[in-house]
């Protein structure tokens, strides 16, 4: 009977997970960005920056009126967060400056000093810890005198930006090999720029027909200006390699009807392809630019809303990237939802997508932030499609998490979450051979999760906003990691003290019910 009910338990706890070893170069990690961790809002000359403007103007904006004014602030205890990385055991971090803390005007004229300073002080502990800065340049907080002049929808942008990332590559280059220019043009061009009323995002712009193709189109222009910069300047002293971070959903059709199978492809490209096609293959993708020019026309335009690239730019922003930065969360069920009656009612990027998108009822929900389900097979699907949309690029996971309420300090749900999405991990790289060499969870610690204010908590380290020292206390999640990370394979029993087993409860009841019903019958 025991070996019975070992393979029962094999198949019930095992089966789904993935027990290859992780590869050697494999690299893991944890992700934060300026906005939400920093705090020191105004500190040291840190000029205004879109989020600083956009709580304090509008904080009803914020589900509990909060703001990053304080935040986990890092920019203080810089120190402890290296503490606890170290601790944790990773090779990377994943962080982004704060534009104004070094350029307070946005401007290139004027560089503050401290700002620079609170960057190299951190780049030169992590130096000594042995961990890796993946810095990201742009994690949604454009200086406000910047913001005044458009934001993203000001095409001149692009020369700010550059400007930016020149000053950045030469202060800090000798620290930094991997670079990300933008995090998720997708969110902010969709949120910021389109839809105030439902996103509740900075600089919170309504600009449905025009505002979101013209925040890409700049994005990708600036993406590629720094890219050539740093090839042309830096490159050869520096030797590190720059990117961009994409993101979309996993699009699932919710049925096997050649209209949902559209609808998948649809969501992927005006989801993904809108940045990564001009990129990787050069242009916007075909489906984008033939469905934008024809809804367009029927509108009564006179040319398409969306911004066309001339075969100068094409080349210019092709090829601009020497890995891929995925971040990934979680899976639509996609429909294709495009009716005639759609044209000339409204031009928006949203009925041009023309898709509508469901959930499964079994996917587990996060708390808080309820758009987060989870589906780790869904990583597999989109790292697979990026490898073959976009010519086998080497993939880095640079987000991926898990939102709770954080009532507890033990978070069963988010082991479970990131145990699944690693295993999907190992699937994408040794069933279907896909080159992936770094993961940075989502996120070292709970901090301001944007229109959520801190009402939703992504930390593997939970933060204490009540307290003036705001003190960190790492969650169960933050040991389980710390083991994986040193056994370098989920099959090692990392299982934390504590009902966090890696899988349901549901599944553990009817574990135990099999095994008393057989034990029964073999008695
Ligand atoms: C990441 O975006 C961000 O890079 C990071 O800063 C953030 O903290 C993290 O997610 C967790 O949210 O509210 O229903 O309109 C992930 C992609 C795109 C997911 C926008 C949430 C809004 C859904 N995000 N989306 S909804």
């Amino acid at each position: 009977m025991l070996p019975l009910l070992l393979f029962l338990n094999f198949l019930l706890s095992a089966s789904a997970l993935n027990d290859n070893a992780f590869p050697e170069n494999f690299k893991f990690g944890v992700a934060t960005a300026a906005y939400q961790i920093e705090g020191g809002w105004d500190a040291d000359g840190k000029g205004e920056n879109t989020w600083d403007h956009y709580t304090h103007y509008f904080p009803d904006s914020i589900a509990d009126k909060s703001n990053g004014d304080v935040a986990c602030d890092s920019y203080h205890k810089y120190k402890e967060d290296i503490e606890l990385l170290k601790e944790l055991g990773v090779s990377v971090y994943r962080f982004s400056l704060s534009w104004s803390r070094i350029l307070p005007q946005g401007t290139a004229n004027y560089v503050n000093q401290a700002g620079v300073d609170y960057y190299l002080n951190l780049l030169k502990l992590l130096n000594e810890s042995g961990i890796e800065p993946l810095v990201t340049l742009y994690h949604w907080d454009i200086p406000q005198p910047l913001q005044d002049l458009g934001g993203w929808s000001n095409p001149l942008m692009v020369n700010y930006f550059a400007d930016y990332a020149t000053v950045a590559f030469e202060l800090f280059g000798d620290y930094v090999k991997m670079w990300a220019t933008f995090n998720e043009p997708q969110s902010f061009c969709l949120m910021g720029y389109i839809n105030n009323e439902y996103s509740h995002f900075a600089p919170g712009y309504d600009l449905e027909a025009e505002g979101s193709y013209l925040c890409s189109a700049t994005i990708l222009k600036a993406h590629a200006k720094a890219y050539h910069i740093y090839d042309e300047q830096f490159r050869d002293k520096q030797n590190g390699k720059v990117s961009i971070v994409l993101v979309v959903n996993w699009n699932e059709p919710a049925t096997d009807s050649a209209d949902d199978m559209k609808a998948q492809e649809l969501g992927l490209q005006f989801g993904m392809g809108i940045y990564a096609n001009p990129i990787y293959v050069g242009n916007w993708p075909q489906l984008m630019i033939d469905r934008v020019a024809n809804r367009s026309k029927l509108e009564g335009y006179s040319k398409s809303r969306l911004p066309e690239f001339t075969e100068e730019e094409i080349k210019y922003i092709k090829g601009t990237s020497d890995f891929f930065c995925l971040n990934h969360y979680t899976t639509d069920l996609v429909s294709y939802a495009y009716e005639d009656d759609m044209i000339g009612v409204n031009s928006s990027y949203t009925l041009d997508k023309g898709i509508t998108t469901s959930y499964n009822s079994s996917w587990k929900e996060a708390q808080v932030s309820t758009w987060n389900h989870m589906v780790p097979w869904g990583l597999r699907k989109m790292i697979n499609w990026v490898d073959q949309n976009y010519g086998h690029p080497e993939i880095f996971i640079t987000e991926n998490g898990w939102a709770d309420d954080g009532s507890s300090l033990d978070d069963p749900d988010r082991i479970e979450y990131t145990e699944g999405y690693l295993s999907s991990v190992l699937d994408a790289i040794y069933e279907d051979n896909v080159n992936v060499v770094g993961y940075t969870h989502w996120s070292l610690m709970d901090n301001f999760e944007w229109s959520f204010g801190y009402t939703s908590k992504f930390g593997m380290v939970s933060v204490d906003f009540k307290s003036e020292n705001r003190t960190r206390t790492p969650k169960s999640s933050y040991y389980w990691y710390k083991c994986i990370i040193e056994a370098r394979s989920l099959a090692d029993d990392c299982a934390v003290p504590s009902e966090s087993s890696g899988r349901s409860l549901a599944t553990n009841v009817f574990a135990v019910i099999i095994s008393v019903i057989l034990a029964i019958y073999y008695l």
